[in-house]
């Protein structure tokens, strides 16, 4: 099959032979065909070999947690209110296993979205443990007899949950029409594609034949009869506002004069206002109606150890979320250091602003040293970097950053003035 708009050049990034290359193929094939445009499908992936897909479509993409993409999904799904939007789901038979709940409640309740489930029988990326729908006698590494039970039959408890729209197919060719068909349904609909991964499964059961071992199990290769479907279920919107409309949540109040984007990296240590910093960054930029990101990076031991944050502000929408290389860099402690000295050796241009105490990291960026900890405190310095950072380069209106700043409890115990000196 040939390359389209909604895919990178590069090459997919499966085992050869892997039937997670045809899905994404087939995928492709059916959102050119029902001529679906790049930015309205939102493409929600899981955990495991087929969610790292991801990276090859120039859809929107979201990658949830294992078995929790059909939730993730749902509610971006009931957030959207544009009909020509599309939500899919791409998730493994291991992730169909643990999220089961997720997919059924979710057929339940005719939500608006399609599954794909890439049933290779077994836990891929793990290394081939088998899952709830390993068919009886199917052998994995970790279970070289054979399994002792039967595996689920999703397409049938879909059917009778609600789902709209239910097919079973070979991973074999083109099935793009099935996808296609699943894809045009309203409401809930599912495909299971059959697969056996070249990777474990058919290392230990040489010489197995995929159409053949479906045949043996019993499972139906066919469009499943709708039952329990067309429910009236209404769901309520927490707000009037949606995830595509310009409605903002946030007013605009500030006029701001920002052209084009900046993507700010924050870098310091667990209980330093690292992401109340980069929140309050962030909720100023809104106020000043331009577009925003955040993200944090910290251990899962948040009370220790570094913290970061990445925000991006921009008067363009944002289509990825990502920033490989910050504009700015701000480092505030000495573990923000170790965990931002391999961002600042990347920084070919850009500014560091970076607390006067600490080592220059090696970089090409500009260097800018600036007394935060002793000016503000260990638990106020990354606030202040913000506000530093603001009250010397004008990129945004400091004066959103001090409406923010004051409507904040934080406000009560540390003075605006501590965090306007410059
Ligand atoms: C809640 C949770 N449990 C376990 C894991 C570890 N894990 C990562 S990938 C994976 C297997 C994924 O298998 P599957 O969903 O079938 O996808 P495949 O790799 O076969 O495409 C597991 C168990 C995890 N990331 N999260
Ligand atoms: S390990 Fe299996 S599921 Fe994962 S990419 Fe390789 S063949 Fe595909």
């Amino acid at each position: 099959m040939s390359k389209s708009k909604f895919l990178t050049d590069e090459e997919l990034p499966f085992c050869k032979g892997c039937g997670h290359s045809l899905v994404t193929r087939n995928c492709e094939k059916a959102l050119t065909k029902l001529g679906y445009n790049l930015l309205d499908v939102i493409l929600v992936t899981d955990i495991g070999c087929h969610g790292i897909v991801d990276k090859s479509f120039l859809t929107h993409t979201v990658h949830g947690l294992h078995g929790r993409s059909v939730a993730l999904a749902g509610g971006i799904s009931l957030g959207m209110s544009e009909p020509e939007k599309k939500v899919i789901v791409f998730i493994g038979d291991g992730g169909a296993t643990i999220g089961m709940q997720h997919i059924i409640g979710a057929a339940h309740f005719g939500i608006n979205i399609t599954v794909v489930v890439h049933n290779n029988m077994l836990y891929g990326m793990t290394g081939g443990q088998p899952s709830e729908f390993t068919p009886c006698g199917f052998k994995t590494p970790t279970l070289p007899n054979g399994n002792q039970n039967e595996g689920y039959d999703i397409c049938k408890l879909i059917s009778v949950a609600g789902s709209s729209y239910t097919e079973r197919v070979l991973g074999i060719g083109d099935f793009s029409d099935s996808l296609a068909a699943a894809i045009s349904t309203k409401g809930f609909s599912l495909i299971e594609v059959m697969e056996i991964c070249p990777g474990y499964g058919i290392k230990s059961n040489p010489g197995l034949k995929l159409s053949s071992l479906v045949k043996e199990t019993g499972l139906e290769v066919k469009v499943f009869e709708s039952i329990n479907r067309h429910r009236n279920y209404s769901f309520v919107k927490p707000t009037d506002s949606d995830l595509c409309s310009d409605n903002l949540l946030i007013e605009k109040k500030i006029d701001c004069s920002l052209k084009g984007r900046v993507a700010i990296s924050i870098s310091g240590s667990a209980g330093e206002g690292v992401q109340s910093a980069a929140e309050f960054l962030a909720k100023a930029a809104m106020r000043s109606a331009l577009n925003v990101t955040k993200k944090g990076s910290y251990p899962v031991t948040v009370g220790v150890g570094y913290s970061a944050a990445d925000v991006i502000i921009s008067s363009e929408s944002i289509n990825f979320t990502g920033i490989s290389v910050p504009d700015v860099l701000i480092i505030t402690s000495s573990e923000g250091l170790s965990y931002a000295r391999p961002i600042a050796a990347g920084m070919n241009n850009g500014k560091i602003l970076i607390d006067d105490q600490l080592e220059v990291p090696v970089t090409a960026a500009e260097i800018i040293k600036v007394p935060f900890r002793n000016r503000a405190g260990e638990k106020s310095c990354s606030v202040y970097s913000i506000f530093w950072f603001i009250n010397t380069f004008n990129v945004i209106p400091v004066e959103a950053m001090k409406q923010v700043f004051l409507e904040n409890k934080i406000s009560k115990k540390v003075s605006i003035e501590k965090m306007m000196q410059i």
